[in-house]
């Protein structure tokens, strides 16, 4: 038996394809272009981790066969080198983060080295790099100046342990995603980029690509479009009257329960609610302070947990009034309606609300149904089921309520109480960091000016050297303490001014990289038009769940703002978006240093091989779904690629048997065809397990018959070389099918007409009783088929001596002979 030796073969080849530069991608190649690409990898201090192959592999997978198909493909990596593990590790131990990030992308780089992965490293990009986020400067500017980069005073995420200001993305729970420490509000002035221009945009765009479902829906969901009516209801102080004063306009999208409207409420931080406190309408004014402090204190998120006890204070002295009834109700106070959604005020329908129902119930409020099931039908409360029928609403009784929401929105209009509406969740992003390893915001300060963009042609804005990476005790950037480099002048008007000293969060330089790649040592743009005319969209982006709502959606958006433009082709940058599952420890658990069931790709390297580890994470389980590490299911993989090695031995044997114009034997021709076609079609449909599942059915049909014609191997080393690429190499060489490296073949193709079962069985039957089978072509004629059966010798047998009186033949399943 030959050994298989990985640590021999595998640093062989790697070599190799470096040398010959394989993977190289050449722009404006006459072949068809092919833009595969993968989520590039924070450099973490850790090292690669055992999930990173898997999508890795995944994609790597479907590069290689595209490149055996004749296509030009890219398939590039990089490094999304900002980020706060590199900060924070350089406060503890005093090194630069440009220090410690080399050395971590010099580790990382090794590792996926290791893995055999087809990626073209004459692109790589780091967007720690100068000349990378020149260019993420440069489109930061250009948002700026179209009006999507603007400064905000605004409460935001406050993180208690990093200090640092959170996207609300980053906020889970109430906590850091990264250091799990309590996160409070804090107003700040702030950096914005306007998503919301393009929600619209965003969403339209998803009808054009082929992303999976869950993943358009979750950008669905986050944009969040409600489409309703905006209500205005007067607001009466004391005995003065209505129509004088304030109006409070609420945001519903269900206008047509407007006549079953009891109290409206008012989030704790609606403008109205100080303003009446300073003018001393409120009589309760202290209880209503204390209120809005104790809602200060809790995050959205606790806020509009929906399980929680609802809490509230009404606005004594002050009540509104509904416009399409007249009638006066009472105003509230709650946490359950956010200042930062619609506008920040609702008419509570308890009827036909849960939250509203739940208040009613603890504050004594008066439900009032205005929606049944059905006509004249009782129904529980609160019914919040869309389809039904209208009732205690004046004009609107009798209506679905589709058609009363047409109806009142219009009436509204008409009689100037209210206007149709359509809202987002999504909010702005909050785009300024108050750390040190990010990429310099290019913008000053200027007294006279305002905020000015720096010239393009001064980019990049360099990081400065800092004595200390921490954040200013009042929550500033560590280039806040700069004074020699804060203090600068105005490119406009040359004034006195000052930099800006936030910089830009780890989502800036991930949000086009994509389009670096095309390019990436281009100086005078971020691309040149020629690469991307060539190489956009992206054909195929595999990437993480957990990007969806944000790096996904961000790079859609700054992509969609390149194309509004004209600095990028095509409208879309992803054809196709998938997903991987994550894999989580033998135990089933998420792997985590704490849990003590971390799995290290170096040492599965080391013991089992690259293709080993490659396989096994192809064929774990579906590509898709979360998948707990098994060690039985690696020595597994390791054995088949042991067999593979082996199957030389079977060649002698395989070089008697008859063989088709292919090469293949005459028994294992429909098996051949078969393969190939599930093998390239499932590899296409990241169906990656039930390939290699094929190609185990195959070599145990090889093994059965201790014999492999030549062209049955090498077929079998093709299909197999994208899952383990060193191995079949290594048999390509040994076997001399080429002088050329296998990278440089062709992928086999199959004829669908060799894919069935050529052959049937019939069965024979003499008077009723089964008496034997015989195997015939699918088109053999009825006489011939009748003679064979004649010849199978238990019929022949039971025929002897006998008359045969008559013959019937069931086309495709069976012969029965009548005789006497
Ligand atoms: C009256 C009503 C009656 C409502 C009814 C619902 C059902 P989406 O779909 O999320 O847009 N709302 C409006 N602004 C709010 C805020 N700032 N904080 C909390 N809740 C708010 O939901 C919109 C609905 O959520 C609105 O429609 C409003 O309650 C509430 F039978 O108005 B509705
Ligand atoms: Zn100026």
């Amino acid at each position: 038996m030959a050994e298989l030796k990985h640590l021999e073969i595998e640093p062989k080849w790697q070599k190799k394809w470096q040398e010959a530069d394989c993977f190289h991608a050449v722009t404006g190649s006459k072949k068809p272009k092919f833009y595969c690409l993968v989520e590039f990898p924070y450099p973490s201090g850790q090292g690669l981790h055992i999930g990173h192959p898997r999508p890795y592999t995944g994609m790597d997978v479907i590069a290689r066969m595209k490149r055996l198909q004749g296509y030009n493909v890219l398939y590039p990596m990089g490094f999304d080198s900002f980020g706060l593990p590199a900060e924070n590790y350089a406060i503890k131990n005093k090194v630069h983060p440009a220090v410690v990030t080399a050395q971590n992308i010099k580790h990382f780089k090794e590792q996926l080295q290791r893995l055999g992965l087809s990626f073209d490293w004459d692109r790589e990009i780091r967007t720690t790099d100068p000349e990378y986020y020149k260019w993420t400067q440069w489109i930061f500017i250009q948002m700026f100046k179209h009006g999507l980069a603007y400064k905000k005073e605004m409460t935001v995420n406050w993180c208690t342990s990093c200090k640092c200001v959170l996207a609300n993305e980053e906020v889970v729970g109430g906590h850091c995603e990264r250091c799990h420490a309590e996160v409070v509000q804090k107003f700040k002035s702030q950096w914005m980029l306007r998503i919301t221009a393009y929600a619209d945009k965003l969403l339209a765009g998803l009808e054009n690509v082929d992303y999976i479902p869950q993943v358009k829906m979750q950008q669905r969901n986050w944009i969040g479009r409600s489409v309703g009516a905006e209500i205005d209801f007067q607001v009466k102080i004391g005995a003065e009257k209505a129509a004088e004063k304030k109006l409070i306009t609420v945001f519903t999208t269900r206008p047509d329960t407007v006549f079953g409207v009891s109290y409206v409420v008012l989030a704790p931080e609606h403008p109205y609610v100080a303003e009446w406190l300073q003018a001393g309408l409120i009589k309760n004014a202290e209880a209503v302070r204390n209120y809005q402090v104790e809602a200060g204190k809790k995050s959205d998120f606790e806020r509009t947990e929906l399980a929680k006890e609802k809490s509230g204070v009404e606005l004594q002295g002050i009540r509104a009034v509904n416009p399409v009834n007249g009638q006066e109700i009472p105003i509230y106070l709650s946490d359950y309606v956010l200042a930062t959604y619609g506008t920040g005020a609702v008419m509570a329908v308890p009827a036909h609300d849960s939250r509203d129902f739940e208040f009613a119930r603890k504050f004594n409020l008066p439900v009032k149904q205005v929606i049944a099931a059905a006509k004249d039908q009782a129904t529980d409360l609160p019914f919040t089921d869309y389809a039904g029928v209208l009732l205690n609403s004046d004009f609107l009784n009798g209506l679905t309520v589709t058609a009363a929401k047409e109806k009142i929105i219009d009436y509204l209009e008409k009689q100037g109480y209210g206007r149709k509406k359509v809202n987002y969740k999504l909010r702005d992003w909050v785009f300024s960091r108050q750390r040190y390893w990010g990429e310099p915001i290019p913008v000053v300060k200027c007294a006279v000016c305002g905020y000015v963009a720096l010239p393009e042609s001064s980019l990049p804005l360099r990081l400065p050297q800092v004595e200390s990476y921490e954040t200013t005790d009042n929550g500033e950037s560590p280039l806040a303490n700069l004074k020699d480099w804060v203090q600068t002048t105005c490119p406009q008007c040359h004034g006195p001014a000052e930099r800006e000293t936030d910089t830009m969060p780890q989502w800036a330089g991930s949000s086009w990289y994509f389009l670096r790649y095309l390019d990436p040592h281009n100086d005078q743009a971020f691309a040149g038009k020629e690469a991307l005319d060539y190489w956009m969209p992206v054909d195929w982006y595999n990437g993480g769940m957990e990007h969806t709502t944000l790096h996904l959606l961000y790079s859609r958006f700054w992509y969609l703002f390149l194309h509004d433009i004209g600095a990028v082709p095509t409208s879309e940058p992803y054809s196709k978006r998938t997903a991987h599952g994550m894999i989580l420890g033998e135990d089933g658990e998420k792997m985590s240093k704490s849990r003590g069931n971390v799995i290290n790709p170096d040492d599965m390297i080391d013991q089992f091989g690259a293709d080993t580890l490659r396989l096994y994470e192809m064929f774990i389980g579906d590509f898709e779904k979360v998948a707990p590490w098994n060690i039985r299911g690696v020595r597994g993989c390791r054995r088949f690629l042991e067999r593979v090695y082996n199957l030389p031995d079977f060649l002698a044997a395989g070089e008697k048997l008859q063989q088709d114009e292919d090469g293949y034997s005459k028994d294992l021709q429909t098996l051949m065809h078969q393969t190939i076609n599930k093998v390239t079609n499932d590899i296409l449909h990241l169906k990656h397990n039930t390939a290699i599942a094929q190609l185990m059915t195959l070599i145990n049909a090889f093994y059965e018959r201790k014999a492999v014609t030549r062209a049955e191997l090498r077929t079998f080393l093709l299909l197999l070389n994208p899952f383990a690429p060193h191995i079949t190499e290594e048999m390509w060489e040994q076997e001399h099918y080429s002088d050329k490296m296998l990278v440089y073949a062709s992928w086999p193709t199959y004829d669908p007409a060799k894919c069935v079962e050529n052959e049937i069985e019939i069965a024979i039957q003499v008077n009723g009783k089964m008496r034997g089978t015989i195997k015939v072509e699918q088109a053999a004629a009825k006489e011939s088929i009748l003679a064979a059966a004649k010849q199978e010798s238990r019929v022949q047998a039971q025929l002897a001596g006998k008359e045969i009186v008559k013959e019937i033949y069931v086309p495709k399943r069976l012969v029965n002979f009548v005789v006497r």
